[in-house]
């Protein structure tokens, strides 16, 4: 490894692979995306035949371009070949499986080798070394153990980093706040959702969290606004970071925000990113937003090679004023299959979550409900008021009401019936938040 350049920031490096020069990083990338393509021709039969039916053969890669004669893989290729199908090693050399549940049928499997757990565990010491946590810090992992990814990865990543870490898993909130509080943690990990949730309930139960020693939030596995983050960062007084990654590809520990808060650094010597127009399949250059696909680098017992991940982004054109000069993609705040498509205006639940936290009296825990009316798609959304609103009433309702919908009509330019209701009336999540509430018949 070549020795660690002096970084720009004041937080503290960890892999001089963070600073490599684009041409040692495409090297080091070329060199890798051959051995893997090799790996995956020659262990899964499924890529040999999908390899041969486009007339593709790993020797020819001689370039990173050349990335662009392999064909895709989807989820599909994955359910389709469950459990084991797309594994590239036998099980004697695999020592860890995850699964993603999926919402229709059989869920998607992963695995890992001891060396697949040791990249992974790098890549999340560096998402927390660029969130500003070092070996000094106290890691609340709150993301849930188990099948999901979330909880393990940020587990050995913390470890991996030197942190403490306190494996309390989802869920049971007074608990979380007591050990914010008891056991002074600094870092706390879990999704951006659970995290609006903690802040109410502290505040329920007379806690202070700008009071606690809790400075930073690693927040990811699933879209969040920027307005998210100015409520949560407002009411909690720590910094909220971004942190991306899917089961398919490794578990958290694709790209994660650094301390300028401006888009996400792809660990781009692991995982190398394209992005392509979804409808065409072409890739996009740099700056142009479209569908991500990732091709695995160094995962030995599940390589992903050109995996469509439905995530739209983009890869920025210029480089980060943090010092890395690993490329960065733009916050994730919409998949290809969650658009909507409401009187002809292309909508996406994220433009919803923006408008309705402009508007000072309205919460971040919201609904969207989306249902048939005379044969085309139609949404309403539910929301609460603050308590202290609430407690105004009804006039006050009323003018709230009419408020919240010019900032939805303002922000998707159709207008969309709002509910604000009472406090405490929408579901909180522990994980991934259910926001959307799909009404319409499937048959
Ligand atoms: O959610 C892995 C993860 C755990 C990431 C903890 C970050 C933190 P899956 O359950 O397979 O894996 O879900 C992956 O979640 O394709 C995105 O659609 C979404 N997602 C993950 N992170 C973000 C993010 C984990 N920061 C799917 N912003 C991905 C927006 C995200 N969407």
């Amino acid at each position: 490894m070549n020795a660690i350049r002096t970084p720009k920031t004041g937080f503290t490096p960890i892999s001089a692979n963070d600073y490599l020069s684009v041409s040692e990083l495409k090297e080091l990338q070329l060199k890798k995306l051959q051995y893997i393509v090799k790996h995956a021709y020659a262990s899964v039969p499924f890529y040999q035949k999908r390899w041969e039916q486009a007339d593709f053969h790993p020797d020819q890669i001689t370039s990173l371009e050349d990335i662009q004669k392999i064909p895709f893989i989807m989820k599909t290729d994955l359910r389709d070949n469950y459990p084991f199908g797309l594994f590239a090693t036998s099980m004697k050399d695999i020592v860890r499986l995850h699964a993603s549940s999926g919402t229709t049928g059989k869920p998607t499997v992963v695995a890992y080798t001891k060396g697949d757990v040791q990249v992974w565990s790098e890549v999340m010491a560096r998402t927390f070394a660029s969130c500003g946590l070092g070996p000094a810090d106290i890691i609340q992992n709150a993301y849930g153990y188990g099948l999901f990814t979330g909880g393990l990865g940020a587990h050995y990543g913390s470890e991996e980093l030197g942190a403490t870490v306190i494996p309390v898993s989802g869920g049971n909130t007074d608990r979380q706040i007591m050990f914010l509080k008891d056991f002074g943690s600094t870092g706390l990990c879990c999704t951006p959702s659970y995290f609006t949730f903690i802040i109410e309930r502290a505040k329920e139960l007379g806690f202070d969290l700008q009071e606690l020693p809790l400075r930073v939030g690693i927040f990811g596995a699933e879209p969040w606004t920027e307005e998210m983050r100015q409520h949560m960062e407002k009411h909690s007084g720590i910094r909220a970071y971004d942190i991306y990654g899917l089961s398919e590809i490794i578990g958290p520990g694709v790209a994660s925000e650094c301390e300028a808060q401006s888009g996400l650094h792809v660990f781009e010597d692991h995982f190398y990113p394209e992005i392509i127009d979804p409808e065409t399949e072409k890739v996009l250059p740099d700056g142009e937003r479209g569908e991500l696909v990732l091709t695995t680098l160094s995962k030995y017992a599940n390589p992903m090679i050109r995996y469509r991940t439905r995530d739209i982004t983009s890869i920025k054109k210029y480089t980060c004023s943090c010092g890395r000069t690993i490329r960065q993609i733009t916050r994730i705040t919409s998949r290809s299959d969650d658009m909507l498509i409401i009187r002809g205006v292309n909508v996406f639940p994220s433009q919803i979550e923006s408008a309705l936290l402009k508007v000072p009296d309205i919460t971040p825990h919201y609904q969207i409900v989306v249902f048939e009316k005379e044969g085309l798609d139609n949404l309403e959304v539910n929301v609460e008021a603050t308590p202290a609103a609430f407690a105004n009433k009804l006039d006050g309702m009323k003018t709230l009401q009419e408020e919240t919908m010019h900032s939805v009509y303002t922000t998707l330019g159709i207008r969309v019936k709002v509910n604000v209701v009472a406090p405490n009336t929408i579901a909180r999540s522990e994980g991934k938040a259910q926001r959307l509430i799909d009404q319409r018949n499937k048959s």
